[in-house]
């Protein structure tokens, strides 16, 4: 393991925030005698600019948590009891490659690795564990459960998850805020946008809730869940209509205009405004605003892409800044993701080479449900780390049936005792960043972070590098990857020529070389070096090559039975399921809440503050409803996502959501989901 800091000293530790979050702050933390005793945004990173959001700025509280989980346990109780025994790391090891080892041998794709963004490390998150499952020749998991459906619908447009340098929004004179919820979820992307409002720049947040980003705009277009690429192809029509087009640009930078021209003509402002729940003035107003305003910036955010139609969506929006040469300028574009620009050396760190010529099933993490009670080909083992499906995958019935399976295998490498780990057959306790090495890259900035660990780990809690060394060697895997180190991984990330790794070792971060404007003189990392408005691509695999709007699974009137669409958010103050248990976070959130309109309130006789039962054919949930301003009539919000077991009934919003999935990238569909909401008496507490 790593050697602790030496005791009777003070020392400040250079590390990284780990979490799933645009901004991947950097961070400095003050150690005295082996404890860490303060944390701060590191002042000296200028994307961090030593400001940290209100829960990691808490870390300490979570690492130095009483409910850590220090030693290795197996089950004591039925599934899911969350009764567990202590056991030795050998035995639980040994127990664990026992297992495996027979699978090994007569079905390797019965073993599952469960794996998402607990750690944004690329060494904790993608390194040392896909070595041993491609070794094993366990089925791969498709890692769909975020962002897949944006991201590959922005490769197919602008040729990756690449775009705006995040700095360059403070010089922007109009910025869309679109299906970002930004003071909660990319905070210092909001430090920007506050700069160039306080120059004279408007703002507009385009988001069905009107969240506490939306207050500080000027403007919020409250559209419907789902109805993004509607609202763009009418403002493409505007567009058209008003020749606010750079003609040049398109010439000579796009390819399909001619056909997405004839698309966009379809879509009148009138016609988007009935489907997106808007005023048509609205459309026409940022219409002009956005043909008429120089430079114009779109901060889009993952929170639009998941419904059925997200894909298309993304690509819709994508388009905008083509038509009008927004690209020009440094100040001018899109930003969804800047995580392609980074030159990962991905077969370093995961070694596909060892799949040796076999090719496992896929499994989509977004469909775990469907995949764990399938049993045609049933999944025997799942080994789960930096992720908490049972509370965060879709569909929680199906989910909960099958981590319940008697016959099913479930490791649980966690720092807590989650929902998940609940169903453990075996948990094991994980480091936390201040424990543990790493190297990040971002998806709000182009910055390489290292993450040293800044004190020794609690109790006996492992890193996810030792846990799958260990069992590797316990499985006779003797090839030399399977030693390497941490400090050794992180150094394999990037070439030398891209990544000063003294540099990173020195100040904590590196800055990659970058142009101001990428696609100034277009030059997108497309086939075709255009923005394709048109993609040959999607058309070859049988899909519209143009954008259009595609209604939800679940379209909003579709519906008497469940006529409300229901949202599910991150809450400011909780990371996905990360920080609820942390207490004095949870204090902030309160409880499980259902944010609704006062009409659809009064329509049902729910008062402020009642227990509401929430339902779908899927299942029901309950929680208590606030009567809010937040809400638009006909749309309620569950801000996610609670611990299943501190809601009132022990379920969380994900027992309404559905398995199915988006037109692009096999994604979720969390906010494509129609439901109904009553009152429900609550049985008054038995007198004592
Ligand atoms: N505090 C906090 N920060 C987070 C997270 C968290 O849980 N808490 N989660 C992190 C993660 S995992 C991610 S992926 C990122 C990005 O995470 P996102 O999920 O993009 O998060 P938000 O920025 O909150 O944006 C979601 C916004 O989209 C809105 N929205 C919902 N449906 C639609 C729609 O159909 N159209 C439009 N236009 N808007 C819609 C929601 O009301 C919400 O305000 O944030 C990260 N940051
Ligand atoms: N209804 C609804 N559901 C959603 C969403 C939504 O908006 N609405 N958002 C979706 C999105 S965008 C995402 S990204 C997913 C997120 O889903 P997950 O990636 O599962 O994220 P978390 O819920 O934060 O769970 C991460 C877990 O990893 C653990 N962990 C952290 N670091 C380590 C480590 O170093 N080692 C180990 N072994 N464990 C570690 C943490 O303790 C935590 O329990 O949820 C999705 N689910
Ligand atoms: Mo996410």
């Amino acid at each position: 393991m790593t050697s602790p800091t030496p005791s009777n000293s003070v020392t400040q530790v250079l590390g990284a925030c780990p979490h799933d979050c645009p901004d991947t702050c950097a961070l400095v933390t003050t150690v005295q005698d082996g404890v860490a005793v303060k944390l701060q945004g590191n002042p000296d990173h200028r994307h961090t600019a030593g400001v940290l959001c209100t829960k990691v700025s808490r870390y300490i509280e979570r690492n130095d948590h009483p409910e850590r989980l220090v030693q290795p346990m197996k089950r004591a109780g039925p599934k899911g009891s969350g009764r567990f025994e202590p056991v030795s790391w050998d035995a639980a090891l040994d127990d664990i490659a026992s297992r495996l080892n027979v699978l090994k041998g007569n079905n390797p794709q019965g073993i599952l690795p469960y794996s998402y963004a607990g750690t944004m490390g690329l060494v904790q998150g993608e390194s040392m564990d896909r070595r041993f499952f491609h070794k094993l020749g366990a089925s791969l998991l498709d890692r769909t459960i975020c962002s897949t459906a944006g991201g590959e619908a922005l490769s197919f447009t602008l040729g990756g998850k690449v775009g705006m340098r995040v700095e360059f929004f403070a010089e922007a004179r109009l910025i869309l805020i679109w299906g970002s919820n930004s003071i909660a979820s990319n905070l210092h992307f909001w430090r920007h946008a506050q700069a160039a409002k306080r120059a004279g720049a408007r703002l507009v947040c385009i988001d069905p809730r009107k969240t506490e980003t939306a207050d500080k705009c000027d403007e919020h277009v409250a559209l419907l869940p789902g109805t993004d690429a509607a609202l763009a192809l009418a403002l493409m029509h505007e567009l058209i209509v008003n020749d606010w087009l750079d003609h040049d640009y398109i010439q000579r930078h796009t390819i399909g205009w001619d056909k997405l021209r004839a698309r966009a003509l379809q879509w009148p402002p009138a016609r988007a405004a009935a489907v997106c729940g808007v005023p048509e003035a609205q459309i026409v107003a940022l219409a002009r605003a956005y043909g008429t305003t120089r430079p114009a910036a779109i901060r889009l955010n993952y929170g639009m892409q998941r419904v059925r139609g997200g894909g298309n969506a993304a690509r819709a929006v994508a388009c905008l800044p083509a038509l009008v040469g927004a690209w020009r300028e440094r100040a001018g574009g899109l930003l969804l993701s800047s995580s392609g620009q980074y030159p990962v050396n991905r077969a370093a760190l995961q070694r596909p080479d060892l799949l040796a010529g076999r090719r496992p099933r896929t499994i989509n993490m977004s469909t775990i449900g469907d995949a764990l009670t399938d049993t045609a080909n049933p999944v025997e083992a799942l080994i789960v780390y930096n992720s908490n499906p049972v509370a965060v995958a879709p569909d929680s019935g199906k989910v909960v049936a099958g981590f319940a399976r008697e016959d099913l295998f479930t490791v649980v490498l966690e720092q807590f005792q989650t929902d998940t780990a609940d169903y453990a057959d075996i948990l094991l306790p994980a480091t936390t960043q201040l424990e543990h090495w790493d190297i990040h890259t971002s998806y709000g900035h182009t910055d390489v972070l290292l993450n040293r660990p800044a004190v020794a780990p609690r109790g006996q809690a492992r890193s996810n590098t030792w846990v799958f060394r260990e069992l590797a060697r316990r499985m006779g895997f003797d090839e030399p990857c399977f030693s390497d180190g941490d400090e050794a991984v992180c150094r394999s990330a990037f070439a030398p020529e891209v990544v000063d790794f003294g540099e990173l070792q020195a100040q904590g971060f590196a800055t990659l070389k970058l142009p101001d404007a990428p696609f100034a003189e277009g030059n997108f990392p497309t086939a075709s070096g255009r923005c394709e408005f048109f993609s040959e691509a999607l058309a070859a695999m049988g899909q519209d090559g143009l954008p259009d709007h595609l209604p939800n699974h679940e379209a909003f009137g579709s519906s008497t039975e469940f006529p409300l669409a229901m949202i599910s958010p991150p809450a400011r103050n909780f990371l996905n399921s990360s920080f609820v248990n942390v207490r004095s976070l949870r204090a902030i959130e309160g409880e499980p809440l259902l944010e609704i309109h006062a009409a659809d309130a009064a329509a049902r006789g729910i008062a402020d503050g009642a227990t509401v039962r929430i339902f779908n054919q899927r299942g029901e949930h309950r929680c208590r409803a606030e009567i809010s301003r937040r809400a638009r009539p006909g749309v309620v919000h569950g801000l996610g996502i609670w611990w299943r077991k501190l809601g009132l009934d022990g379920t969380n919003v994900n027992q309404l959501t559905s398995q199915r999935l988006t037109d692009i990238g096999r994604g979720p569909t969390f906010y494509d989901c129609l439901v109904e909401v009553e009152a429900v008496a609550v049985p008054e507490p038995a007198a004592s």
